[in-house]
């Protein structure tokens, strides 16, 4: 359907779940464009002093207002994406948040905010058809 998907996820925090941003941004590709490609780049250097810091914010912010949708995996906990959330939900921006429950205590600034859908899975197959719902490929 050609909507455009913001996908956060870990840089700074940490990189360790990377592979699996890479599949879910693959994943949402087949049908959507996601604005965010890179966060699933395995070679980025997220502490590369290339682009200014303000650059990052000026150009994310700006996806991010005109994004229909985020999807942000949340098991690695990243400020830049906690910050993210609220900035879409300032912009009434529907979110949807995944974590592995097994591996992750949620925050409580997520968890307690009604505005977020928030989906504990444990396996990458249990978030494939809940995207397609979500994108609007498949009826729930
Ligand atoms: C290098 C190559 C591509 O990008 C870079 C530099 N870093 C970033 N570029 C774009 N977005 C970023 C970058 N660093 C953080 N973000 C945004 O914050 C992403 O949209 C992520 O969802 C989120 C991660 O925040 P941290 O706090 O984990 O870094």
């Amino acid at each position: 359907m050609n909507r455009n998907v913001y996908f956060a996820g870990s840089i700074r925090g940490g990189r360790a779940d990377a592979a699996l941003y890479q599949k879910i941004i693959a994943y949402i590709q087949k049908t959507d464009d996601v604005l965010t490609e890179h966060v699933g780049n395995l070679s980025l250097n997220a502490h590369e002093q290339g682009r200014r810091d303000q650059l990052i914010y000026e150009q994310d912010t700006g996806w991010l207002r005109r994004a229909d949708v985020v999807i942000a995996e949340c098991t690695c906990p990243s400020l830049g994406v906690g910050y993210e959330l609220a900035y879409a939900e300032r912009f009434g921006i529907p979110c949807h948040i995944f974590y592995r429950h097994s591996q992750t205590d949620l925050s409580a600034m997520l968890t307690g905010d009604t505005y977020f859908h928030i989906h504990p899975y444990e396996k990458l197959e249990e978030i494939l058809p809940l995207l397609d719902e979500i994108l609007g490929n498949r009826q729930a």
